[in-house]
């Protein structure tokens, strides 16, 4: 039997590893982090069962329906972390403005982005969803966190991290040392290692993006998929499609597998020029856990994590995945190939 390594004691052994002086305050925020997706893996998993499916009459600050779950998630994240006096400030999907520490409560050296469930509609449908993690140092100077702490490029992320609710509840985490995965044995209630240094593969053969979108892309987008759709690209046979409509499920899976998965910028909706997804909490951890992988992500023109950003909220073309696949689908977007 192979020997069960908890979550815990890896997160253990790599701090000893790579920061023998560590105070272990990195390393019990990440210990928090898991704390909390146990306890939303444990809600998502009855959800069919109990009065948390379906939406709230209310809207987030992206103007979607808030589903319950969000709101639960949001929640729980929120309380698990914002007492420990490990975190400066936060920042959520489900959350106008920055999460600041309670009044009379100690503040800390690190700042928590976070999507707590991505993929929220698909809930009813009992689709797999995911919960997103990005780990920054605060860098300004003052006590107490602030916005600047959360407006800093991927590049700075000390930590990323992804819990995808499905047939079983994994969390995928690195600290930029190696990409780990963990499955949750829900008898014992701890997250097992089970994905030991994942490596994306260079090249793949899967494609994953949501096609009815074609007519409001630009020509490079258009013609990137038709190319993986020939049997004259480089595959000699054209690409399969997996498109789930969540994307730590579509990610999970082209972590695991390889290929490409892109959100390009589109003309659909006005309010939203440049793609769907945001930056700070979905792009960015998902861009560090890929280079970690060997991957890579880009938003058309740039390294995701090079992208310094201005707004909490904002949105970013994402094309990410097996580097090879991605690097070429930059010539396409650019109009250096077609
Ligand atoms: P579309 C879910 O709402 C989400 O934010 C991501 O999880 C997913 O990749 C994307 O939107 C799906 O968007 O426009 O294809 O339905």
């Amino acid at each position: 039997m192979r020997e069960p390594i908890t979550i815990e004691r890896h997160i253990l052994e790599q701090q000893q590893r790579g920061f023998p002086k560590a105070t272990g305050d990195f390393t019990q925020l990440l210990y928090d982090i898991t704390f909390a997706t146990k306890i939303i893996s444990r809600e998502v998993n009855k959800a069919g069962l109990v009065e948390i499916l379906g939406a709230t009459a209310k809207e987030n600050v992206q103007g979607e329906t808030v589903q319950k779950l969000d709101e639960y998630a949001n929640d729980v994240i929120r309380q698990t972390m914002d007492k420990t006096g490990r975190v400066s400030v936060m920042a959520s999907e489900e959350v106008e403005d920055v999460i600041l520490v309670p009044q009379n409560y100690q503040t800390g050296r690190y700042v928590l982005l976070f999507d707590p469930l991505d993929g929220s509609s698909n809930i009813d449908a009992n689709v797999s969803i995911g919960s997103i993690f990005s780990i920054h140092r605060k860098i300004s100077e003052d006590g107490s966190g602030q916005r600047e702490d959360c407006l800093q490029p991927g590049y700075r992320q000390v930590g990323a991290a992804y819990v995808i609710y499905g047939s079983s509840t994994m969390l995928v985490y690195t600290t930029g040392n190696g990409v780990h995965g963990f499955t949750l044995d829900p008898s014992v209630g701890e997250f097992l290692l089970s994905h030991r240094n994942i490596r994306i593969p260079k090249s793949g053969s899967i494609y994953s993006v949501n096609e009815g979108n074609y007519t409001h892309w630009e020509q490079g987008a258009q013609r990137f998929v038709d190319y993986l759709k020939s049997k004259d690209n480089h595959l000699g046979k054209p690409f399969s499609l997996r498109y789930i409509g969540s994307m730590v499920a579509d990610l999970h899976r082209t972590l695991l597998y390889g290929g490409i998965f892109f959100y390009p910028r589109d003309q659909k909706d006005p309010d939203k020029p440049v793609g769907k997804l945001r930056l700070l909490y979905e792009a960015s951890p998902m861009a560090f856990i890929f280079k970690h992988a060997g991957g890579y992500a880009s938003d058309g023109e740039q390294d995701i994590l090079t992208i310094h950003p201005s707004e909490l909220h904002q949105r970013t073309p994402l094309i990410i995945g097996s580097k090879n696949d991605v690097k070429l689908a930059e010539e396409f977007f650019n109009g250096n190939r077609d």
